[in-house]
């Protein structure tokens, strides 16, 4: 079989001006327009709604290419597109080929009668995916509810990424577009459909692998399949039969003392590469498909307090840490390798172990997964369905189903997915939103027919020994008559943030795993700039508004800072404190959900990443810059910690180990008076055990307070491996805006050493919420946001974005006692 990609050449007609202007494929109109100076950058300043026509126009893409002369030799040829964003027609010289309706499933036509030799032409006609679906919402009588859709409520009738049409942290920026590569593919007598290699059984020193592979024949002939792998020593050359059309050739594997698959955090992430080959008299062809070993359930059992939800790998309970993914970007195509595979360092580093692609968003390409495989991040993966009731009617259905088995087949092989999820919170919004009361029984009707008929047929025909879960949140795999319940399942608790509470609600609201909760913030301020200028500095200004989605507003921030610190006039002083903020909100949850193992057995924060620049519940923005909650989470995922935990008149010292490890530590604490003074200092050998949580001391709050001023004071734990401090908790007795801290003293240093650069910082008073902040570069602190004692000398390293050590830094430092004032309780 000969390929030949189809990237060259393309070109757009502007329907303005009837111009033709150069297009890049993959990619969208929108990008196109940007790169040939027809609309402003949508991403700067109010352009969003300045581009807001191109969503209701007609677009032309077209390409002359000349087909390669083997392919042409050949008695088959076939056009793949592997992504049509969404609606087009499809011509190849002048013959209507293709009419698309998915951006979620390739679509391919047999191209042998219309291919020329020399030039051929092909083009895509892109309707507007806005008036597309209008004909369709006019024959129901009722509109299906979609929170967050900007654009006329049109996105249940398109099976297209749901956030384009905006979201309460993204743009309204509707794209079309080739947003996959086009192939032409030459072949005599046999042709590729799919490849998977499975894992079925895995015992300690036998792993058992299912291969399939799906070819399309157009004749009966022999041929020899032949699989290689190195690692494993696997050489087999079977000789096959095919027959004239579809064939399945299935295969056992057996895999001799497998090196497992972990996690990251528990282990290595060993890669197995087959190569495999099919060979005829008339036709060859070889693909590579990398799998890892690994033996993984959701273990779903009935205890006294409902069911459990605990991810299992090669047999043990995993607790999972992370966060919730979301397209990296507005235009998907511009999301390069490296992109890629910095945010998801960014996880790791952060000791995540989870992501869930969420699923307003789409199925990321191969890389996303590759990588997730090499670094041991698991996957929850959501079919692309969220916060909308969808149609099903049954060219719906056959839409859906078709995305459905081509994305499981593709993906199904990845070991970091673990496991498949119908969408994200219809069964909420039908429940508890209101819906059911509005909306007559038949939408709910359809609800089923997709998240409880298609969507988990599908699951259980090609990949039977994943879990389907129907909706996040959710209790049971049936069709559920109530929402979400803490005790069974997974939970979204957003009572912080949307409802109000203060962080402590975060303590009450504990489920077996918390796949969404979370806080917003600002992003830096060199983020900021790169959309604003000095007059939008402003939270109030129009850019400023039109960076915040969220249906409360900024406004809602500003209470959530006002209830922890007293900040200073000035916008500046807003958005770092929005960040210390955020970062504590999400720390108290994480740590009551880890202290809460095993009842509690996973959490993921709301969100994880920027489609762009904006005020948003990322920790990390757009540009890769880690806010501080990245930092924190850096901390507070730690295999192993330490916390201080106020419970009513005490204060208690929680351990937490999620590793099958024990440790012979050093639990050291004190309670200090930020002049240094030290008024109660314990330390004692502790036993941690292996995956455990234990609450390893109770003390009387008032005791420790003494009669002093408690506004004065902090309490430190922390816990050291022979001297080595692993893990801190710091504890102060009143709010941040009551703290009576003094004016920070230190001094810092900046050295550049053997490719490194450092700060190198001394504290003469006690310093809260340190940070750093590079101002003209991007890049990320060995650690940022931190406090120090007086007295206390730390070391913190930076790390540009790309290459650049050349650049001169500009490092500057911050506390919170700069940007707040002092407040009396
Ligand atoms: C969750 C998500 C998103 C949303 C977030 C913040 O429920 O599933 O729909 O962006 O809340 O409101």
């Amino acid at each position: 079989m000969i390929k030949q990609t189809l990237r060259s050449s393309w070109k757009f007609h502007n329907p303005n001006n009837g111009k033709w202007y150069d297009a890049t494929v993959p990619g969208f109109i929108q990008t196109d327009l940007l790169s040939n100076n027809i609309i402003p950058d949508p991403f700067f300043r109010l352009n969003e709604s300045d581009v807001q026509w191109i969503m209701e126009k007609q677009w032309t893409y077209r390409t002359f290419f000349s087909p390669k002369k083997e392919i042409l030799d050949k008695n088959n040829k076939t056009l793949y597109f592997y992504g049509i964003d969404t609606f087009s027609d499809i011509f190849l010289n002048d013959e209507l080929i293709i009419s698309t309706n998915n951006m979620f499933h390739p679509w391919e036509k047999d191209v042998s009668k219309y291919l020329y030799s020399g030039l051929n032409e092909l083009k895509v006609i892109f309707h507007s995916p806005i008036k597309k679906v209008l004909p369709l919402m006019d024959k129901i009588k009722h509109s299906l509810p979609a929170e967050n859709d900007q654009a006329g409520k049109t996105s249940p009738f398109s099976r297209k990424a749901p956030y384009h049409y905006g979201w309460d942290w993204g743009p309204c920026l509707v794209t079309s577009g080739i947003w996959k590569n086009v192939q032409l593919h030459g072949w005599d007598s046999f042709n590729l459909n799919k490849c998977s290699i499975l894992n079925v059984g895995v015992e300690k020193k036998c792993a058992t692998l299912f291969l399939e592979v799906e070819v399309f024949s157009i004749k009966k002939e022999s041929a020899t399949i032949s699989i290689e792998e190195s690692k494993s020593n696997t050489s087999l050359q079977i000789p096959i039969e095919i027959e004239k059309g579809k064939n399945v050739i299935d295969k056992k594997l057996l895999i001799t003392d497998p090196d497992l698959w972990w996690p990251s955090g528990h282990g290595e992430q060993p890669l197995y590469t087959f190569i495999i080959t099919i060979t005829s008299a008339t036709d060859s062809f070889t693909f590579l498909k990398r799998i890892g070993i690994r033996d993984i359930f959701i273990k779903r059992e009935k205890d006294k307090k409902g069911r459990s939800f605990e991810v299992h790998v090669n047999g043990k309970p995993i607790f999972s840490k992370g966060a919730n993914w979301i397209p990296a970007d507005s235009f998907t195509t511009r999301i390069k390798k490296e992109h890629y595979k910095q945010l998801l360092s960014a996880a790791k580093d952060a000791n995540m172990n989870m992501l869930r692609v969420w699923g307003g968003g789409i199925y990321e390409p191969e890389i996303f997964y590759d990588l997730c495989d090499e670094m041991g991040i698991m996957v929850w993966q959501d079919f692309m369905f969220a916060c909308s009731m969808y149609p099903a009617d049954q060219k719906f259905l056959e839409s859906v189903k078709e995305e459905a088995q081509y994305q499981v087949d593709r993906l199904k092989s990845h070991p970091s997915i673990v496991l498949w999820c119908g969408n994200n919170e219809i069964a909420s919004g039908w429940l508890s939103w209101g819906w059911k009361e509005e909306l007559p029984a038949s939408v709910w009707n359809d609800y089923k027919k997709i998240f409880h008929e298609v969507l988990p047929n599908v699951c259980k025909e090609l990949d039977p020994g994943r879990l389907y879960w129907p909706s996040s949140p959710g209790h049971s795999i049936s069709l559920p008559e109530s929402d979400q319940r803490y005790g069974s399942g997974d939970n979204h608790y957003w009572g912080v943030w949307h409802g109000g509470d203060g962080f402590e609600a975060f303590e009450e609201y504990v489920g077996r795993f918390m796949s969404e909760y979370g806080m917003q913030s600002f992003p830096e301020m060199k983020t900021v700039r790169k959309f604003a200028e000095d007059r939008d500095l402003d939270i109030e200004s129009k850019v400023m508004v039109s960076r915040q989605k969220a249906s409360l507003g900024t406004g809602n921030l500003i209470k959530y800072i006002k209830d922890y610190f007293n900040p200073i006039p000035g916008f500046k002083a807003t958005v770092i404190l929005s960040q210390v903020m955020q970062a504590l909100a999400i720390k108290t949850a994480v740590e009551a959900h880890r202290r809460n193992m095993p009842f509690c057995m996973g959490t993921l924060y709301w969100q994880f990443n920027d489609c762009w620049p904006a005020i948003s519940w990322s920790s990390v923005d757009y540009y890769g810059n880690w806010k501080a909650l990245h930092y924190y989470a850096k901390r507070f995922f730690n295999p192993l910690i330490v916390t201080i935990h106020e419970n009513k008149r005490d204060l208690e010292i929680h351990v937490i180990n999620d590793q099958y490890k024990e440790y012979n530590s050093k639990l050291i604490f004190q309670v200090s008076k930020f002049d240094g003074s030290v008024i109660e200092e314990k330390s004692f050998n502790l036993k941690i055990e292996k995956a455990s949580s234990n609450c390893v001391q109770t003390l009387d709050k008032q005791n420790l307070i003494q009669g002093h001023d408690k506004s004065e004071l902090f309490m430190q734990a922390e816990i050291r491996l022979k001297k080595e401090l692993v893990c801190s908790d710091i504890y102060f007795f009143v709010k941040p805006k009551y703290l009576k801290l003094n004016k920070p003293k230190y001094k810092y240093k900046v050295e550049r050493k053997e490719g490194t650069i450092s700060i190198e910082i001394e504290a003469f008073s006690f310093i809260y919420q340190l940070h750093i902040l590079c101002e003209n570069a991007d890049g990320i602190f060995s650690d940022n946001f931190f406090d120090l004692l007086a007295g206390e000398k730390t070391i913190i390293y930076f790390y540009p974005k790309g290459e650049d050590i050349k650049t001169d830094f500009n490092f500057r430092l911050n506390t919170v006692q700069d940007i707040t004032i002092k407040q009396v309780e």
